[in-house]
């Protein structure tokens, strides 16, 4: 299994790791492979690169004992209003040439995906985006991104809120939709659990649905209560779709990247992610224990009082 986790979550109760209390990327990496069972990290571009060393970062991540998963797309408050769907031509050029470069540093770090969250791409208002306008500029840049790195993996997270009101692209059905219609090979989607709660999916069922469309990249993991994106620790809140989600990804043989998308700020940071790790490891291997057909005989008889013996069964 390759398991990873947020950067920023690292910066939690610094006092623990040293008396610094600006961390710099390294540091954030050195205090990361401290995490028992992490193997790999994503970075965000431009943010963790800006006033750094690229091959300092680079040494730093092999030194610690870990690979890089991929980059993460971090647009600053200069695209308020839009991304790849702005309306000043300039702005949105702006942003596509950001995309390019994060391929770029994802090359050169060896990793293999690029993850694209379009925070500001949305609207508050009524008749406040011109949605055929909107969609033709997204699926436009995201062709023009995705072929001119064609051996780069690129993965699409959606959530539907926050910061705007409504996320362009908000769900796994539309995401679904505009994968299919930017029509690259290397372009998929990457599902957050707390955004698909925050969106009343089923995350279970999010997923079969990217499997069953060949576009599943990645996973982001955590959990809330489903007004915000809480990012909770795993299992913390949704414990019964939690393991519902992970018997569906080993269904379909799931390999990518799990990356823990959590917001620990009382928690030490590194007794956090090995706790994720942990949980999603003994939710993994109790339903090993229990088998994959029985699992699936299980469901066969559609009886909810046999599936709540689960739960007993785990307790006990
Ligand atoms: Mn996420």
């Amino acid at each position: 299994m390759k398991f990873s986790s947020r950067i920023n979550s690292f910066r939690s109760r610094p006092e623990l790791f040293s008396a610094k209390n600006n961390m710099d990327t390294c540091d954030l990496i050195t205090r990361m492979g401290q995490a028992e069972g992490l193997t790999h990290i994503e970075l965000n571009y431009p943010e963790h690169f800006i006033g750094q060393d690229k091959s300092v970062i680079k040494s730093c991540i092999a030194d610690n004992g870990l690979k890089v998963g991929g980059i993460a797309l971090r647009y600053n408050k200069e695209f308020i209003n839009g991304e790849f769907t702005n309306p000043d031509e300039a702005l949105r050029n702006k942003a596509i040439r950001i995309t390019l470069e994060a391929a770029e540093m994802c090359k050169f770090l060896g990793g293999n995906t690029v993850t694209l969250w379009f925070g500001y791409d949305g609207y508050d208002y009524p008749f406040q985006q011109d949605y055929f306008r909107a969609y033709e500029l997204l699926v436009n840049a995201l062709q023009q991104v995705t072929q001119a790195h064609p051996d780069m993996q690129f993965s699409f997270e959606y959530k539907p809120y926050e910061p705007r009101t409504f996320s362009f692209i908000g769900d796994v059905s539309s995401t679904l939709m505009l994968i299919d219609d930017v029509g690259s090979p290397n372009f998929g989607i990457t599902l957050d659990f707390c955004h698909m709660i925050m969106k009343k999916e089923n995350p279970a069922f999010s997923l079969f649905l990217s499997a069953r469309k060949n576009k599943l990249v990645g996973f982001h993991l955590n959990d809330g209560y489903g007004h915000f994106d809480d990012g909770l620790m795993l299992g913390s809140v949704h414990l019964m779709q939690t393991l519902e989600y992970i018997y569906y990804a080993k269904r379909v043989n799931f390999d990518g990247l799990v990356y823990f998308d959590t917001f620990p700020s009382r928690e030490d940071p590194v007794a956090e992610c090995a706790q994720n790790i942990r949980m999603y490891k003994t939710l993994s291997n109790f339903i090993d224990q229990i088998g994959l057909e029985e699992m699936e005989r299980l469901i066969r008889d559609q009886d909810a009082i046999k599936v709540q013996s689960l739960v007993l069964k785990m307790i006990n």
